[in-house]
């Protein structure tokens, strides 16, 4: 009896010794705090992102504060501010719009708070008010959506071709590039029409009203419709089917994020192009992170890997795409 009280007795010590011990690792190297201001959760691609963001800070040993802005330039302004006060040692931050951010990153830059921008970037005259950039290079995602319906056209024999697009947020990076570098490549070929460019926002729901609007106004004259993500592609295939109208058939279907729904319907023909948009760009910011506090260079933009998926390809041994 007398052994069994001596042992209880031990084991707040070890308790204390062993968070003493973890107090002293961490006093040896500090973690690094990272303060994240997320968007939203508008789409699988954006969950897919925070998840990255939240499983890359774990691996790197990075202490996380993750605000979700839910959609409003407002709420992440405050984010910002509030890491600034908490007095992080790297923000990081993925904005919702290109412009309005010249103030706020003024303040952290004052603070001496490195900023890095993640999967958006953002219109300033002051490229020295951001770090560095993680994201991909939506201009060559629209050149590659446009340049499967240039395959996809030659392959038709098609003389005309009457387009529809569906943009994602307005004034955002991946709206206004995505949507430049697709207009731009087919530019020059008159057998396309644009009948019409509508904004859904990146959400299914609205991808789904835009088709049925855009059905309504234009009928089967519909030949092609490129949308800025999977989630408002999805939606407008409801809308699609709905109407009686098969999708990948009666309407080309060019879609871009790369997400598992969107490769299932390209693998059963209900899609005709999907062009990847990898979410996964934790590890990226948790290196550049630990770069910039270590006060090493880095490179001020950087670009993940991106493919584009189409009717053409054998993906039979594609693997599962985790988003
Ligand atoms: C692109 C990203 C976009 C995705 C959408 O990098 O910003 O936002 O394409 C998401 O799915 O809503």
């Amino acid at each position: 009896m007398k052994r069994f009280f001596a042992i209880l007795c031990l084991i707040p010590c070890l308790f204390v010794l062993f968070s003493c011990d973890s107090t002293s690792q961490q006093a040896s190297s500090p973690q690094l705090l990272l303060g994240f201001s997320q968007l939203g959760s508008e789409s699988s691609w954006r969950l897919g992102n925070t998840q990255s963001i939240q499983d890359a800070a774990s691996a790197h040993g990075v202490s996380l504060m993750l605000e979700n802005a839910n959609q409003k330039q407002e709420n992440q302004i405050d984010a910002i501010r509030s890491f600034i006060a908490y007095r992080v040692d790297v923000i990081a931050f993925s904005p919702i719009v290109e412009e309005g951010w010249d103030n706020v990153l003024t303040e952290a830059k004052n603070a001496n708070i490195p900023v890095i921008l993640v999967d958006r970037l953002i219109k300033t005259a002051n490229e020295d008010l951001y770090a560095g950039y993680i994201g991909a290079d939506f201009m060559q995602e629209g050149v590659n959506a446009a340049n499967y319906l240039l395959r996809k056209s030659s392959d038709l024999g098609a003389e005309n071709l009457n387009i529809v697009e569906i943009t994602g947020t307005v004034d955002s990076t991946p709206m206004r590039q995505r949507s430049l570098g697709y207009h731009s490549t087919l530019a020059d070929d008159t057998s396309f029409t644009v009948l019409e460019s509508v904004s859904g926002d990146f959400l299914r729901s609205k991808g789904q009203e835009c088709m049925e609007d855009l059905i309504h106004k234009y009928g089967s004259t519909i030949d092609v419709v490129y949308s800025h993500n999977d989630g408002m592609t999805l939606g407008a295939i409801q809308a699609i089917e709905d109407a009686g109208l098969i999708p990948g058939k009666d309407i080309i279907i060019i879609t871009v994020d790369g997400e598992q729904e969107a490769i299932d319907q390209l693998i059963c023909g209900k899609i005709n192009c999907v062009v990847e948009c990898t979410p996964k760009l934790g590890d990226l910011v948790m290196e550049m992170a630990k770069q910039l506090i270590a006060g090493n260079p880095i490179e001020k933009v950087i670009h993940p890997t991106e493919e584009t998926f189409t009717e053409y390809d054998d993906l039979s041994s594609l693997a599962p795409r985790g988003y």
